[in-house]
Order: C-alpha cells, then sequence, then structure tokens
C-alpha cells in the first residue's frame, strides 16, 4: 500500500490550506530556521520556512511580480536595487528583467539560497544574472550600516517573527528611508488583513512613521498565502512618483508578465472596506 501523504499549512487552531505531497525533496534546519521543499500534485515544487508556505512553483509569478513591477514602472532611475531576505531568488529574477546596474540581494540564510539553487530553478534563476551580488548577512544591520543608495529597496521577508521580526519595525523603516536615492521607493510584503491584520497593521504603520503620507497599499492575489489575499506595503521618498507610469518601459517588458499590467498596476491600490477600517 502506498500511503498519502498531505501537508497542512495551519492558520491558528482552526483553519489551514493542505497540498497532497507527491515527494519530500528536502528537510534542513538552519541556524535561523527549518527549510522544507516539497514536490506537490498540484502547485508543483513548495518551499516552506518552519512549516510556513514561502512560494509555490505554481503561483510564485503574483508574488514576484507584484512584489516589484509596480514599484519599478514608477521610477525615475533604475541604477541600483536592494532586496533584503528574497532567498529563493524570484525577487531577483523580477528585477533582472529591467535595466538596473546593480541588484543586491542581502539575505540572512545561506541554507535558503542554496536550496533554491539546488532545487527551485524557476526562481534561483534570478540568481545567474552577473548583476546580481548575493550578500550572506542581516538586512537590517546592512541597511543601518551601508554607505550607498538605492533606487529600490524590496523587502521579501517571512511572517515578522524569528529572524523577519526586525523587518518590520519603525527604526528598520527609518534606516530604508536614509539609504533611498532623492527619487527611491520601498515596498514591503505586508501580509494578509484576514487573519493577520495586526501584521499589516505594524506593517503599515511603520512604514508611515518613515515615509508619512507617502506611504500606500495594495494588494494581489496569491492562492496559497493564508486567505490567497496579500498586501503589500509601498512608501515613496518623492510621492509624485506615485501617479508616474513608465509606458515605454511598461511596452518593452509587458509580455513578460503573467499577473500585472497597466491596469493592475492602477487597479490594486484600490481596497476593501474591511482592509480600510483596519488603517483607520
Ligand atoms: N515571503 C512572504 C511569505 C509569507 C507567507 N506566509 C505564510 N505562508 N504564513 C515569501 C518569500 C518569497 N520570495
Amino acid at each position: 500500500m502506498n500511503p498519502e501523504i498531505w501537508f497542512t499549512e495551519k492558520y491558528g487552531d482552526d483553519a489551514g490550506l493542505t497540498f497532497k505531497v507527491k515527494k519530500i525533496l528536502t528537510t534542513q534546519q538552519s541556524s535561523y530556521q527549518r527549510l522544507d521543499i516539497i514536490e506537490t500534485y498540484k502547485y508543483g515544487r513548495l518551499m516552506l520556512l518552519d512549516g510556513l508556505v514561502m512560494l509555490t512553483q505554481k503561483d510564485e509569478f503574483v508574488y514576484h511580480e507584484m512584489i516589484t513591477a509596480p514599484a519599478v514602472m514608477s521610477l525615475k532611475n533604475r541604477k541600483k536595487a536592494l532586496i533584503i531576505g528574497g532567498g529563493d531568488g524570484g525577487s531577483a529574477r523580477e528585477l533582472t528583467k529591467y535595466d538596473f546596474e546593480k541588484i543586491i540581494e542581502v539575505e540572512i540564510d545561506e541554507v535558503v539560497v542554496e536550496n533554491s539553487k539546488k532545487f527551485l530553478d524557476f526562481t534561483a534563476c534570478g540568481y545567474n544574472d552577473k548583476r546580481v551580488e548575493v550578500i550572506i548577512g542581516d538586512g537590517v544591520e546592512f541597511v543601518k550600516n551601508t554607505k550607498e543608495k538605492f533606487d529600490l529597496v524590496i523587502i521579501d521577508s517571512t511572517d515578522p517573527f524569528g529572524a523577519a521580526e526586525g523587518l518590520f519595525s519603525g527604526q528598520f523603516y527609518s534606516d530604508v528611508y536614509n539609504i533611498l536615492s532623492d527619487d527611491g521607493i520601498v515596498v514591503a510584503q505586508a501580509e494578509n488583513p484576514y487573519y493577520n491584520p495586526d501584521w499589516f497593521l505594524k506593517s503599515r504603520k511603520n512604514m508611515q512613521k518613515a515615509f508619512g503620507s507617502n506611504t500606500f497599499n495594495y494588494c494581489a492575489f496569491i492562492p496559497t498565502y493564508p486567505s490567497g489575499m496579500w498586501l503589500f506595503s509601498i512608501g515613496y521618498k518623492n510621492i509624485q512618483l506615485h501617479s508616474y507610469f513608465n509606458e515605454e518601459l511598461y511596452k518593452s517588458v509587458s509580455h513578460t508578465y503573467k499577473y500585472y499590467n497597466a491596469q493592475i498596476h492602477k487597479a490594486c491600490f484600490a481596497l476593501p472596506q474591511f482592509v480600510l477600517e483596519i488603517i483607520k
């Protein structure tokens, strides 16, 4: 008899999302977290950190396009980009679609980068581009200490506890503000409004402490994250860029998108009433 194996990510004590597992590809304990990469029937390969779904092969395109494209289309300059976290390489892959001169990724956990290269070539292919430099280290420390300026900072973190807790703090966002160029933009994944409205609010409030009314939120639909509705926080150093859309750049890369497009660029900033109530 071949027993069926199912994996469930639990959302608290009484809900969750379950996948039928074809194969467990690797299980490791790093200094920071437990990593599992599994092969599922419906969603292809899945990366879990501490039992939480970080990405699936089938729907990672939504998250990685949406954590990058809306900001990139509003940028004036595309010299240097910084990714904090993002060890699977998906955010780096997206940024290599554009003409950035340099893309630095600061990921705390080498085990995530190494195993992504081994098992998740669909995201780790981002690392093949020569403009991408990976620094294994603490993003909080990097942002505090670097003398460099960046046009774009992407905060591609896990949920806000353990290794990622500092990436949701007010001090961190004010350090990010200081390393942005004059027309710089920051984007952070900001959790979901159903199961973790407090985490979402923390992301928004703390970004607001540094970026004030230049802070906005937008959403995207990612079936394998808790509730399927995912929020992002975005902060502009120069508020005029919130309404700037780089038509020419969009035309040159739009064929590479599977989720993002010009309509989504506008529409994603429209938030449901219950989300507006959370941030009121
Ligand atoms: N980072 C955000 C994942 C958060 C999902 N949370 C959860 N499943 N409880 C994903 C990293 C992809 N580069």
